[in-house]
């Protein structure tokens, strides 16, 4: 019988079955065709998303070794140690669409691809560890909850656990900053002062206005974001500002007020133009984050030969062991 020659699938049907997939709210997995272009929105959205996770380890592991106590200290290892795995998960899903991690991160060091803003800011004082869970990754959950249902499979199945984990990372950094408020003076001064500082940034993590937002309207057409920047950062005040009444913190904006109308409320605009700095590399820690990314990427070199070494010899055995086997195997059926 003569096998079957199957007809070559049109370009046009393969992109329409695309589309399909995307309108029926199906996910796109990484055997599927996919435009290019969607290719390398998301490789260059979950790159950016797994380098944040990475650097954000830096600005609190500079508390690491002061934490007030040993149960804090516990506590932000352990948060560290998620967002290390967080930055796995995403390398792995990007690895899913044909990158490399080494080329990924060989990006990030050499300025080629970025990280999320807030990552260049300073820790001054431990309230700024309660402030980075609270708002940062208050904030974090904001925006990466409509991301569970992205329409790449292995962006949103990773995005589930890591929004389970940032919930808890929020709630620690809630409970730490109400134990400060219940605290001294000094310690109040402590929180508020640190709010003062994360408010605006944390307001820019979720990009430029919607209007300034070049990748917003294809992205969403695509059903990899889910919300435009705006209407996430309006989410994130709505929720914020009843969870700055009940801490007794004030919110460093005079335009905030509730409207009536709308059911939320209104906001002054962030300094959009901090926000372009900051991004190109002039923000106030940038500098450092790279130099310590690099330094640690360095620095783990004998640990990737180690593990390629290893895992080279356990392919010779595992290839010697078959072997044998194979050989064996006529022999123990004769002996049947
Ligand atoms: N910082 O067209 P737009 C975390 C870039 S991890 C830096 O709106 P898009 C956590 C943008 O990439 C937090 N760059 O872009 C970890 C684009 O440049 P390119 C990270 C920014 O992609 C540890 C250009 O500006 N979260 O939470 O549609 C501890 C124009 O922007 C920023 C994610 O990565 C920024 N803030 O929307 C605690 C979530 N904003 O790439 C917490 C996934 C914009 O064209 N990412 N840019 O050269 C996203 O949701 C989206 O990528 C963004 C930007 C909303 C960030």
């Amino acid at each position: 019988m003569t096998a079957e020659v199957a007809e070559p699938v049109p370009a046009q049907t393969q992109e329409e079955l695309f589309e399909a997939v995307i309108a029926a709210e199906q996910r796109i997995e990484p055997r599927d065709w996919m435009p290019d272009a969607y290719r390398a929105t998301l490789i260059r959205q979950i790159a950016q998303h797994a380098h944040s996770e990475i650097i954000g380890m830096q600005p609190e592991g500079n508390w690491l070794t002061r934490a007030p106590s040993l149960r804090r200290k516990a506590i932000l290892l352990a948060k560290a140690q998620d967002e290390a795995g967080h930055g796995l998960y995403l390398y792995a899903a990007a690895e899913t669409l044909g990158v490399d991690r080494a080329e990924l991160t060989e990006k990030l060091i050499s300025g080629r691809q970025k990280y999320s803003s807030i990552f260049n800011y300073p820790t001054l004082t431990y309230a700024d560890v309660g402030v980075i869970g609270w708002l940062v990754d208050g904030a974090a959950i904001c925006n990466q909850v409509p991301l569970c249902r992205c329409s790449y499979g292995p962006y949103a199945r990773a995005m589930v656990r890591i929004c389970k984990e940032e919930s808890f990372h929020q709630r620690q950094g809630y409970e730490l900053l109400m134990t400060l408020m219940r605290g001294t003076e000094a310690q109040r001064r402590m929180v508020q002062d640190a709010v003062d500082r994360w408010w605006w940034p944390s307001l820019m993590m979720f990009g430029p206005s919607d209007g300034d937002s070049p990748n917003t309207a294809r992205s969403m057409a695509w059903r990899i974001k889910r919300h435009t920047n705006d209407e996430l950062r309006r989410r994130f005040v709505d929720m914020t500002v009843p969870q700055a009444e009940h801490l007794g913190v004030t919110l460093p904006d005079p335009e905030l007020r509730w409207n009536e109308e709308r059911g939320g409320w209104d906001f002054g605009e962030p300094d959009w133009s901090e926000l372009t700095r900051v991004i190109h590399g002039q923000g106030p820690c940038n500098t450092q984050r790279i130099d310590r990314r690099r330094a640690a990427h360095e620095d783990g070199a004998w640990v990737r030969e180690a593990a390629t070494a290893y895992a080279a010899k356990r392919r010779a055995e595992v290839g010697a062991r078959t072997a044998d086997e194979a050989q064996n195997t006529p022999e123990q059926e004769n002996g049947k």
